[in-house]
């Protein structure tokens, strides 16, 4: 009896043992899979880091080294006049003067867009601002206490909208903004801009006009209008940026007040993205 009981003993004590590595190696397996795979949904490749590099840090377009509370930069409104107010510093428009900040003949425009860019955890804050025809866009990071300004890039037109793509391709964050302004010199135009988001910064990797119009009475009208495509034409992964559209140039404007032009030109200018360079250049 007492063998056989013992042989019971071996028998289960084996069965249990099995079953706990049966068991630890299912649990292993599935925290891999748990992590592994969560880790590999951004599909952003940055290296994760924490701390900024030097030159950010550093940079002469950082508008004072103050830390913005997580209280302001985490509210719409406060944030929006934390930074007009910012603006009117910079520029000595309406110092000290409240009925001056009043009065600004145009109501500011404001946005903004947050995201963890670098993949680390941590939200970055990308602001646009549009404000006395000009404007500024402008990267905050979460610094620890709160968030300091590292870049603040004037894109001398009204801000007119800004928006968050993969561009040129899913490694790369982009900011398409477009601007606008002009009036009364004779020139009016309308841009667009691409800010790539490199090295924890935000960098001018394109320009192009959308409009560009030029009168000079009596002389020379020009009216340049163009449609941006974002697309991979060539299909090599990253996408291009195609602009295309007229360019018009006359002296004289019918009844209706269009443009007569005596020179009509259809134009597509195709850029493509350079990985050593980190621009968009032309094809
Ligand atoms: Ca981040
Ligand atoms: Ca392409």
């Amino acid at each position: 009896m007492g063998r056989f009981n013992k042989h019971i003993s071996v028998w289960v004590g084996s069965l249990i043992i099995i079953a706990c590595v049966l068991l630890t190696g299912g649990v292993l397996v599935w925290q891999f899979n748990l992590f592994g795979k969560e880790s590999k949904t951004t599909g952003v490749n940055f290296p994760t880091k924490t701390k900024l590099p030097k030159e950010a840090v550093s940079s002469g377009r950082i508008i004072g080294s103050e830390i913005i509370p997580v209280s302001i930069v985490k509210d719409y409104e406060k944030l929006k006049e934390f930074l007009i107010e910012k603006f009117l510093i910079e520029n000595k428009i309406c110092e000290g003067s409240e009925n001056c900040k009043n009065s600004l003949e145009y109501e500011p425009d404001f946005y903004t867009i947050r995201e963890d860019l670098n993949a680390d955890g941590k939200e970055e804050v990308i602001v646009g601002l549009g404000l006395e025809n000009t404007g500024r866009i402008g990267l905050l990071v979460d610094v620890g206490q709160g968030y300091k300004i590292v870049d603040w890039i004037d894109v001398e037109l009204w801000m007119k909208s800004m928006e968050l793509r993969k561009l040129p391709n899913k490694d790369y964050w982009s900011v398409v903004v477009k601007t606008g302004g002009g009036a009364g010199t004779g020139i009016a135009v309308e841009e667009m801009r691409v800010y790539t988001y490199i090295n924890n910064r935000l960098k001018l990797t394109w320009r192009g006009y959308i409009e560009y119009n030029e009168s000079e009475p009596n002389w020379r009208i020009v009216e340049n209008t163009y449609y941006i495509h974002f697309i991979d034409i060539d299909r090599d992964g990253n996408i291009d940026i195609v602009q295309e559209g007229t360019e018009k140039e006359g002296k004289e404007y019918d009844e209706r007040g269009n443009l007569i032009p005596a020179k009509e030109t259809w134009v597509e200018n195709v850029f493509k993205w350079n990985e050593k360079e980190k621009l968009f250049t032309k094809f």
